[in-house]
């Protein structure tokens, strides 16, 4: 049961896929109040209540004890006093009831922060709309409302291999030199990920020649050996003369807007951009259709970044920066000025007031970007994957994003940014991944090592331990740190065990995640929804449910043997490590130390349960899906 309650003039997201008779918000059951433009909504949070959702955001997969925020941030330090990561999803789920806020502005989640008892949610605004959705169980909730937003986007087949990203392999003999690096090493891969110096000068949908002289040759040549190209496409277009797609979106009047009405700038990898107003249909089917300059090349993924949409500096925050220097040249200064001048740069990026100062235009009527800010990365999502739909089919282009919110479910999965090498960011992936799945973000994972700083062996191969569950199983990482692909550590044969895991995986995951998707369910589960009354099932934040057969539990620490499990029911161990079993052993309820090697992947079959096996490939195109054995109980 669902309903929906309609305040003001709300904005049309295109979330919703269901239409639902609206209520006024005189019924609507939960304390509430305008506060100076704001509204403002309160619910008494129980002692041992969980409260689920937000999906891809800090902290917890039980969200209480912290303030969260949605506003699409671009914050590379996924740091745990941080309110904000890249997306916006509001959805929170609560004692029987989920709470669905429609609505692109900024949202402030107080889920017990300020009084332990008590959750507060403001929004900035007051047009929207709030789903409650009801449901005998979390699960059943959940099904209820992914029925409401439609059903989430399916990749082809071959995404659900590994992939390897860098920032940046430079030019196509890198590329070469990557699967020549994985085939020696006999370890698997599906794809390469182009990072954004295979462009010219930073400009979307063109291809340095130098470095890449023939883009649709090596699309081709990688495709006969079954590699996949992802290359990446950017927010902001490059303002430059003779740059047909500037020229294009600056003639046609489809670049977001200053008050007055000429085309905002700002400022990002290629130096000034205009940023498409990807709100509106024809610019979204403008843009979209660009993507073709690279499907015609034999391209067939994408990510999408930088759409928060990210800014490193505006005109005019710019202009202001250097002024404040000038004034200041020659001067000798005191401690305050010295930091006014420092901070007049630092504090160019993703300003506040630079945002409030761009405009989009819905039905032909300006509109503030604060109100519509978590929209616009889903947008862009939504141009690529419309397009993509309606020129190939579903489920024939990769496309993941950097920001998003519930909706851009439906075009493309979603990468969760640029986290660290550090091992508390193995547990961040896996604690978002049940919310984000409530959301219906299925296709999505981490940047497995680590993206920011240097990895180590042992911290990769636990990482990828877990992404051998992750539907995106991508390792990338960040300009100027050490190699992280698996061939360049001298332990090959422990990182050939580990991603071999994943192949043999594949058919169950990708059944599992296809059932997800088709019965709007979760791949993966707090042990909390199938536990509800146990109380350490309630309280575990480091494992998971996999489908209806499984529970997955990754070390997380340095220079352990293992971990410490709890089983609420008698479970079976088994540890896969590349074509082997090299435990299998039935442990009774309770807690646990099991002991996992670097090359052992572990894995837990719920009583009467099997998952099917079939023997490893280098590609998912030689899987013999045909030949699967069963992993039984
Ligand atoms: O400002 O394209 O999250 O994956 O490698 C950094 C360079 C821009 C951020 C993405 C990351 C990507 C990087 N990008």
């Amino acid at each position: 049961m669902i309903r929906r309650f309609v305040s003001g003039r709300p904005i049309v997201t295109g979330a919703v896929v269901r239409r639902l008779p609206a209520e006024s918000m005189d019924g609507f059951p939960f304390a509430h109040r305008l506060d100076g433009g704001r509204f403002v909504f309160s619910f008494p949070l129980e002692k041992d209540e969980i409260v689920y959702g937000l999906g891809e955001a800090p902290r917890g997969i039980n969200k209480r004890g912290w303030i969260y925020r949605s506003f699409c941030s671009d914050d590379y330090l996924h740091t745990e006093e941080k309110e904000a990561f890249y997306a916006a999803h509001n959805f929170l789920l609560h004692d029987g009831c989920g709470i669905f806020i429609d609505f692109p502005a900024e949202i402030r989640w107080d889920i017990g922060y300020a009084r332990a008892d008590e959750a507060v949610i403001t929004l900035d605004g007051e047009d929207f709309e709030i789903y409650l959705i009801f449901g005998e169980t979390p699960r059943a909730v959940v099904r209820e409302f992914r029925s409401l937003i439609g059903k989430s986007y399916v990749p082809p087949f071959w995404a659900f291999g590994f992939q390897q990203s860098r920032w940046s392999y430079p030019d196509a003999e890198a590329v070469r030199d990557i699967v020549r690096g994985y085939d020696e090493a006999g370890l698997p891969l599906d794809a390469v990920y182009l990072d954004i110096d295979y462009m010219d000068h930073y400009k979307n949908f063109t291809v340095d020649r130098e470095a890449f002289p023939d883009l649709a040759g090596l699309a081709a040549e990688m495709k006969a050996e079954g590699i996949h190209l992802v290359p990446i496409i950017d927010a902001g277009v490059k303002k430059e003369e003779g740059y047909a797609v500037y020229e294009e979106g600056r003639d046609k009047g489809y670049f977001c807007r200053n008050a007055d009405g000429t085309d905002f700038e700002g400022g990002v990898w290629p130096g000034t951009v205009g940023f498409p107003d990807f709100l509106r249909p024809e610019v979204r089917a403008w843009f979209g259709e660009k993507y073709r300059i690279l499907t015609d090349m034999g391209i067939d993924g994408f990510w999408n970044d930088m759409n928060e949409p990210a800014l490193f500096y505006s005109a005019k925050g710019l202009a202001d920066a250097l002024e404040t220097a000038s004034e200041m040249r020659g001067k000798n200064l005191d401690l305050p000025q010295f930091f006014a001048l420092k901070g007049a740069f630092e504090g160019l990026d993703n300003r506040r007031e630079d945002y409030a100062s761009i405009w989009h235009e819905i039905d032909g009527r300006p509109v503030n970007h604060m109100r519509v800010h978590n929209l616009y990365g889903a947008s862009m999502t939504r141009a690529a994957g419309e397009f993509f739909e309606e020129a190939f089919g579903k489920e024939k282009i990769l496309l993941i994003s950097r920001a998003s919110c519930i909706g851009a479910h439906r075009y493309g999965g979603i990468w969760f940014g640029d986290n660290h090498s550090w091992w508390q960011h193995i547990l961040l992936c896996l604690k978002m991944l049940p919310s984000a799945n409530m959301c219906g973000f299925l296709y999505c994972g981490a940047d497995l090592g680590g993206f920011g700083g240097n990895t180590t062996p042992d911290l990769l191969l636990r990482f990828l331990a877990l992404g051998v569950f992750t539907p995106l199983m991508r390792n990338h990482s960040a300009m100027g740190t050490r190699d992280q692909e698996c061939f360049r550590f001298e332990n090959t044969a422990d990182f050939r065990d580990v991603t071999r895991v994943r192949y043999r995986l594949i058919p169950y995951l990708y059944e599992t995640f296809r059932r997800a998707a088709e019965e709007g369910d979760m791949m993966f589960r707090p042990l909390s929804f199938d536990w509800p009354d146990d109380p350490l099932a309630r309280e575990c934040e480091t494992q998971l449910l996999l489908g209806d057969e499984c529970m997955i539990a990754p070390v997380y620490e340095q220079n352990v043997s293992g971990r410490t499990v709890y089983l609420p029911e008698e479970m079976c161990f088994v540890k896969l490590s590349g074509d082997r079993i090299t435990a299998k052993e039935i442990l009774p309820p309770g807690l646990h130390y099991i002991r996992v090697a670097l090359n052992e992947v572990p894995l837990f079959l719920k009583k009467g349960k099997s998952i099917p096996l079939c023997r490893p490939a280098l590609r998912t195109s030689r899987l013999d899906i045909a030949g699967k054995e069963d992993l039984t109980w």
